[in-house]
């Protein structure tokens, strides 16, 4: 009968390397993890930047990358800038406003009636006095928190009515915005089934999310629009 006590200092090591590799693999939920790569194409196949993929994976896992907790929105020469973010549900969002004159940053979710004020159905807004040169830009921020508010927020100005832009709550830990060649890569996605959807400001309808599996190797998928978006100034 052997006992524990009896156990070599090697055979002992050894079992709880073992432990911790087990303890690792719980954590992470056991499952692989694979990269995929999603390219969002127009109507017209053009690659489309500021698209946001939205990947829910059926396994579970922990995303490399997921959506931060917080982000600046710049409101500069009568855009916003970015003019998609992508974050987490509850991230503070400072606004900022990088011109001379007077904006607005009003929020809306259209078709959701979501907003970021979890006071008020409607949205919200607050002006931002115009930038003093010299001086730091006037800015406030807003915690995107409302329970269940994921999804587009639409930002706006009352006196510019061209300045548009959006912040997207992210539902799922793998959510990524394209970037100028139109592709969004996610890490660390479980391997296994999964659905991809894409959102864009210029996609009125909601396009069917797609299923696909995640594997060893790296994945590609391409999501196409219904429309050609409008290219941005500058
Ligand atoms: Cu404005």
């Amino acid at each position: 009968m052997t006992n524990p006590t009896n156990l070599t200092p090697s055979a002992f090591t050894g079992a709880r390397r073992v432990a911790t590799a087990l303890a690792i693999g719980v954590l992470t939920g056991l499952a692989q993890a694979g990269a995929l790569e999603v390219l969002v194409l127009d109507k017209e196949g053009k690659p489309v930047p500021d698209a946001v993929v939205i990947v829910v994976p059926s396994g579970l896992g922990v995303a490399k990358n997921p959506p931060p907790m917080a982000a600046v929105v710049n409101q500069e020469k009568m855009q916003f800038l970015p003019p998609v973010s992508v974050v987490a549900l509850g991230a503070k969002v400072r606004f900022s406003n990088n011109d001379a004159w007077d904006h607005h940053v009003r929020l809306t979710a259209p078709g959701t009636a979501v907003s970021a004020n979890p006071a008020s159905a409607e949205g919200m807004s607050l002006r931002l006095e115009g930038k003093t040169a010299g001086k730091p830009a006037y800015s406030a921020v807003l915690t995107m928190d409302k329970p269940g508010a994921t999804g587009a927020v639409l930002l706006g100005c009352f006196i510019h009515g061209s300045m548009s832009g959006h912040v997207y709550v992210a539902d799922s830990p793998w959510t990524v915005k394209t970037e100028a060649n139109g592709i969004a890569v996610l890490e660390d996605v479980p391997e296994g089934s999964a659905t991809a959807k894409v959102w864009h400001a210029a996609q009125v309808v909601d396009k069917t999310p797609q299923t696909l599996v995640v594997g060893s190797t790296p994945a590609k998928l391409t999501l196409q629009l219904d429309v050609v978006p409008k290219r941005r100034r500058g």
